[in-house]
Order: C-alpha cells, then structure tokens, then sequence
C-alpha cells in the first residue's frame, strides 16, 4: 500500500529554517513567506497590509520561529492563512485573549494580531478593552473598512451614520466607535493610525509599532471595494482627497490631546497619535513569576504541588 503521502507535491527544504547562528541567516524573502494565494476580491486594500506585513518580517529580519501571526474572522482575518510562519485563524473576536495567552508564555516572539472592525470593536469589543489596560505585549492591527466584509455587508461598529447595508437598510442611525479614542481610552499605550494606500507608511507605524514594549495598536484604513467602494476617498491624494500627517507640534505622549486629535473629521490625521511607557503585564508577571520560583527553589515539583495543597487546607 503506497503512504498517503505518496501523492503530495514535494515540499523544497528551506535550509534558512536550519538554525544558523545568526551573523549567517539571511532574511525571508516574500516567496518564502507566502504561504497561499490570498483569496481577498481584486483590489481589496488588504492586499497591501499583507505585502507590508512581508516587507516588515524581511526588513526587520525576523525569523520564522521569532514570529506568530494571529486573527479572529473575517476577510481581514484570513491573513495568517496567507503568511508561512506560526499563526492561528482562531475565533470570531477572540484573537486577542488567543494572543495574550502567547505573548505571556513566549516573551521571546514577536505577536502581531490582524482583524477587522467588525472582529475588533464588535464581538471583539470587550478584549480590546481588556487587552490594551493590562498592557500585554504584541501589535494589533485592525484593518479598517467600515463594514462587515466576509458575510457581505452588514453595518459595522465603524460604519458612519446614513451607510445603507443589509442589517440597516435605510442608512445607519447608530453613533460609531472611534477606534482611536477607544484604544486610547482604554489604555492603549502606543495608537497609531495609517491607510492601505499609503504603503510607507504603514511600514513605518508597522516598525514603530513592533518597536513598542506593550499592547501596540494601529488603525489601519483598508478599502473593502466589493462592499464600501470609495470609503476612504477622502483620505487618498490619488482620488482627490488629503494625507495629513499629525502635526509636528503634536505632543504623542499627552493623552488629552491625543484624545482630541482623534477628534478631527475624516479624513483626520495619520501618523502616533499616542505613545506611554507603561510596565507590561509581561514584565508584571515575569516579576512575580520569578519571586516565586526563588521561593520554591531546590524542592522537586511534587513537592510544590504539596505544599500548595497544604495552604489549601
Ligand atoms: C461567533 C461568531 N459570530 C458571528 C460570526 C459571523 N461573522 C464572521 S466574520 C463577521 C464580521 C466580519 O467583519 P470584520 O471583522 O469587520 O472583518 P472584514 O470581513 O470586514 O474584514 C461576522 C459577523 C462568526 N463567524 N462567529
Ligand atoms: S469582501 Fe471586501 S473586505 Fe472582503 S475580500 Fe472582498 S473587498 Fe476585501
Ligand atoms: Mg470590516
């Protein structure tokens, strides 16, 4: 009987995954990164969040076993599907509680978590709260499209008022969420905002992001052109519209007026809007972690259990 592997395409080894010491490693390139062939609609602006992504793990000459790649679900969230490294494409909304559990227990790797609004600000709403108070360590980037992409239109968190879609058929009525007084007000210690369209950017708000020692969130502008096609005219030269940096002047580390930035119409301004050094829950518990492994030290583990059992009692 032939193995049942016997008629799976041969896979190349990747003599780049051997560990080299890392003076000889070379950096992924985006034919080793990619892993299928993305299935978003043509000219969807997730496509450019994903190249940007393979651009960020080649420049900053990450590894294969240094990153994981995480999201709920949606279209936006199919983005570890896309990627060859470690990931997960887990639960609607629940990327971030998934993320935080490998942030905790792998501090060496870099967590960077994809989603949409619907998966972020909706169902997802409560561990965005939660996530960004206690400061766990990973970047976020929830690619923005103002409506629920997978199950074709529906009216979003973000959706602006008078947006026609399948749950309001007569225009939205409902206030929407502002991403970035959300994060900030829920203690988001770095928040940035940039659109698809601008892929220097969101290179630059990618690596600023990565280089921030906590829960980095960013605000990514992504056209979703099979359900809001010209959403974010406004905010694309190209089209007519105006990219405006955050002033020069903007001070990023005072939060009232980072809360007001956020304030201005669209297309608002892109660019850190906020940044604080805040300790981590990462560093936090490592901290108690480690007194209490001094505590314990020299006895074997069934020895612990007893005496854990013993103050039990
Ligand atoms: C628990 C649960 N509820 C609802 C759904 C259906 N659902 C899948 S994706 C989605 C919303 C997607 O919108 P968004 O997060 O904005 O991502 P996009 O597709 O726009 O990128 C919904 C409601 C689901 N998969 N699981
Ligand atoms: S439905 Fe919209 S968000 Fe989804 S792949 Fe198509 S263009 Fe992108
Ligand atoms: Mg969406």
């Amino acid at each position: 009987m032939s193995s049942p592997l016997a008629d799976a395409p041969a896979r190349s080894v990747n003599i780049n995954t051997v560990p080299l010491p890392e003076s000889e490693r070379r950096a992924l390139t985006k034919k080793e990164l990619s892993a299928d062939h993305p299935t978003w609609c043509p000219g969807c602006g997730d496509f450019s969040v994903l190249a940007l992504y393979f651009k960020l793990i080649e420049k900053r000459k990450l590894w294969h076993e240094k990153i994981t790649t995480i999201a709920g679900i949606g279209c936006s969230s199919r983005f570890p599907y896309f990627v060859q490294a470690h990931g997960a494409h887990y639960i609607h909304g629940r990327a971030l509680p998934f993320a935080s559990g490998v942030s905790l227990s792998r501090p060496d790797l870099h967590v960077f978590v994809f989603g949409g609004d619907g998966d972020a600000f909706s169902i997802g709403g409560n561990h965005f709260n939660h996530t960004a108070r206690k400061n766990i360590k990973m970047t976020y980037v929830v690619m923005d499209n103002w409506v629920y992409g997978l199950t074709k239109k529906q009216t979003s968190p973000t959706s602006p008022p008078g947006f026609k879609s399948k749950t309001d058929v007569w225009g939205a009525v409902d206030q929407p969420i502002n991403p970035m007084k959300q994060a900030i007000a829920a203690g988001a210690t770095f928040v940035a905002r940039t659109t698809h369209t601008n892929p220097n950017h969101v290179l630059q708000m990618m690596e600023a992001a990565m280089d921030h020692d906590g829960f980095s969130f960013i605000e990514c502008l992504s056209e979703c052109v099979e359900f809001y096609e010209g959403a974010f005219d406004a905010s694309n030269p190209r089209k007519g519209g105006v990219f405006n940096v955050v002033p020069a002047e903007h001070d990023i580390t005072d939060e009232i007026a980072a809360y007001k930035l956020s304030d201005a119409p669209f297309p608002g301004h892109f660019g850190i809007f906020y940044k604080a050094n805040r300790p981590t829950k990462n560093a936090n518990e490592a901290k108690i972690n480690s007194g209490n492994m001094e505590k314990v030290k020299g006895l074997k583990d069934w020895q612990i259990l007893q005496k854990n059992f013993d103050r039990l009692k």
